[in-house]
């Protein structure tokens, strides 16, 4: 991950293209400029169209589309010595750009229109980044899983943003759904090589990480996953908040089906769809108040088949209690969406969030417990809810919720190795 990626909607033009393009502009060739064009406002592309239209007839619009993508590739070498040069990271407009290919790929999702309450988390994606910004390739060795994730076998790429209306929830969700299932569509970048890789076959698939974003961004993210796979996936939920709750909870007389997606209901919505694997998902460190005078929320999760990990029971069994619970749960194999709201670790040191609840894990204790469990096998991971105008002059959220990013990427690179190629003893780094 790289800090500073342009954001879309608010840079001037010409800083809307990813750094290592924009950077080396002037002396790349005519191939790279007709690039820019391509990625030009769309009354200027038609404009373009209609004037080789006019003065270039044999030449078809699509036809320019394949000159341009495979120019694009005879440059690659060159682009290469360029990335040699200048690129410490990888961050491209993915959903422009189908031809890069990516393992994992960091997708911003800059929304926030379906809280309950604190807004801000549409700006999580930049503080995320920004203090990402001692994140590198080449000081990317994690001591805990000895290896570094940026110099491995994948390909990690920062994506850039989903751009998504602030107008309408209803769109917003179709933007996201689409841009997901897009992006977790195309071709991974891996093929082939080291014997050391497993799983690694036609059916191979890149892996997202989305930057939040409030927490329904979860819904499109395994509608997605469902469409992708083809079938339910088991999810791990690290939230203060059971976020299953019935919509109806909300109001029963004022509803439509747009006010029923929130970032409280997205996993009952989840579940009513059949997209959640029912008996093999877990929410951990919950500590909420539910509605009331009874267990009715707990009943209803239980019926999406839940397993609930308190915050306090951290306390009575230990990071390594929960671990096991959570690998017990769902096993190592079992394909598994990780959702994690930043709201989970305790407000005193993640603040810029939305729904803080006072008595959350530590810092520590949320790194050390995602550090064992690395065996999963994740396919799509999200940290959401990190509202920077709520967090502190230190970036402890933001900070926080980078470290967790990073753990995640380790992760999802170390499983695809054979175990003795990690030679590991320090069974006590879980
Ligand atoms: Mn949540």
């Amino acid at each position: 991950m790289l800090p500073g990626e342009p954001d879309d909607l608010r840079q001037p033009k010409q800083q809307r293209f990813p750094t290592e393009f924009s950077a080396g502009h002037a002396k790349l060739p005519r191939s790279k400029r007709q690039e820019g064009m391509v990625r030009s406002p769309p009354a200027f592309y038609i404009f373009l169209v209609f004037l080789r239209a006019i003065f270039l007839p044999s030449v078809s619009a699509h036809d320019h589309q394949e000159e341009v993508l495979s120019s694009a590739h005879v440059d690659e070498k060159e682009r290469d010595e360029l990335r040699d040069r200048w690129g410490f990271d990888r961050h491209v407009k993915c959903l422009t750009h189908p031809e890069e290919r990516f393992d994992i790929g960091i997708i911003g999702a800059p929304f926030d229109t379906a809280v309950t309450y604190r807004p801000g988390a549409r700006f999580g994606p930049r503080a995320i980044r920004a203090a990402s910004s001692r994140q590198t390739s080449f000081r990317g060795f994690n001591t805990r899983a000895s290896m570094n994730p940026y110099t491995s076998w994948a390909t990690i790429i920062d994506c850039g943003d989903i751009p998504i209306t602030p107008f309408d929830n209803a769109v917003a969700l179709t933007q996201m759904s689409e841009a997901f299932l897009q992006l977790g569509s195309y071709l991974p970048a891996y093929a082939g090589g080291p014997h050391t890789l497993r799983d690694i076959g036609k059916d191979r698939k890149p892996k997202l990480i989305t930057l939040g974003g409030d927490h329904s961004v979860a819904l499109p993210a395994l509608r997605a996953l469902n469409k992708i796979y083809g079938h339910p996936i088991a999810v791990l939920h690290f939230d203060a908040h059971l976020d299953t709750w019935d919509p109806a909870a909300y109001s029963k007389s004022w509803r439509s089906q747009t006010s029923d997606f929130t970032h409280g209901s997205m996993f009952w919505i989840a579940s009513n769809e059949g997209l959640i694997l029912n008996g093999s998902s877990v929410h951990a460190g919950l500590r909420t108040r539910i509605g009331g005078d009874g267990w009715d929320d707990y009943d209803d999760d239980d019926r999406q088949g839940f397993l609930r990990l308190s915050s306090d029971d951290i306390d009575e069994i230990g990071p390594n209690g929960i671990i096991e619970a959570i690998l017990a749960r769902i096993g190592t194999e079992t394909p598994t969406y990780l959702s994690i709201d930043i709201d989970v670790i305790d407000p005193g040191l993640a603040p810029g969030t939305g729904t803080p609840e006072p008595g959350g894990w530590t810092t520590r204790e949320m790194i050390r417990i995602l550090r064992g469990i690395e065996g999963l096998n994740v396919v799509g991971a999200d940290i959401v809810e990190v509202a920077p105008a709520y967090d502190n002059r230190g970036e402890s959220t933001a900070l926080a919720a980078a470290q967790l990013v990073y753990e995640v990427i380790t992760s999802m690179v170390k499983r695809e190795l054979k175990p003795r190629v990690v030679k590991s003893s320090r069974k006590d780094e879980l």
